[in-house]
């Protein structure tokens, strides 16, 4: 799939201020500093469209974005949301409700939110918010996909002893492993793959009717 257009709508603290629900949106959550915006620009291919930061916890908003991209001669149009990351120890307890809040709004309510890409950093072992999380968008029914990000950071067998962790530590709760992807903003791995996910399930909502 290639990306034709990608804009940045706005930034929003309140759901009911977010645009209309007229496009699939496609939301990426993860611990602060995970990747989030990074893999955003990555898979548009816009270096600046989603602030970037070595500081953690600076997206507090939800972050919008607007893509039209072309596959096999049709044009997909569908919205990024940038979620706030979570697990910045800095924040305060006021500032975590409303981080709750902001984010259960979006899981919970947004009508046209069709799957949400769980991010996970591939060079730290199995954290315990990430898997809350994940336990988390579960329990509501939430359909999500991994991302392990930053799988350049360390060598290849690292990445796969890493991964088993994973995928033992789901598979406690999981019947099977959610659907993965190992991704690099530096490197660019999983950028075809990630792309073509996006299409593939913009095809299936296109052939139940549902947009
Ligand atoms: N090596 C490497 N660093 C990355 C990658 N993705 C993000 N980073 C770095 O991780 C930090 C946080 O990235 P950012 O995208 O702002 O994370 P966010 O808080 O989840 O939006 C920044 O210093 C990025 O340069 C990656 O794929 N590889
Ligand atoms: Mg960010």
């Amino acid at each position: 799939m290639k990306i034709l257009k990608a804009a940045y709508i706005g930034s929003y603290h309140n759901l009911e201020d977010a645009p209309k629900e007229i496009l699939p949106d496609f939301a990426f959550i993860g611990r602060s500093n995970v990747g989030k915006s990074s893999l955003i620009n990555m898979l548009t291919g816009r270096k600046k469209l989603a602030k970037t930061s070595a500081a953690p916890g600076k997206t507090q908003s939800i972050n919008f974005f607007e893509i039209e991209s072309e596959k096999d001669g049709n044009a997909y149009y569908w919205h990024i949301i940038d979620l706030p990351g979570y697990g910045y120890a800095k924040r305060s307890k006021s500032d975590r409700k409303t981080y709750r809040k902001m984010v259960d709004d979006v899981l919970r309510k947004r009508r046209t939110l069709v799957v949400v890409f769980q991010l996970i950093d591939i060079n730290v072992p199995p954290q315990a918010n990430d898997i809350e999380n994940i336990n988390y968008m579960g329990g509501l029914g939430i359909p999500f996909v991994i991302a392990f990000t930053k799988v350049d950071r360390q060598k290849t067998k690292k990445n796969a002893e890493r991964y088993f962790e994973w995928k033992k530590e789901l598979l406690k709760t999981w019947e099977e492993m959610p659907p993965h992807f190992m991704t690099s903003a530096v490197g660019g791995e999983g950028r075809e793959e990630l792309l073509q996910f996006i299409a593939g399930t913009i095809d299936d909502l296109r052939s139940l009717k549902k947009i």
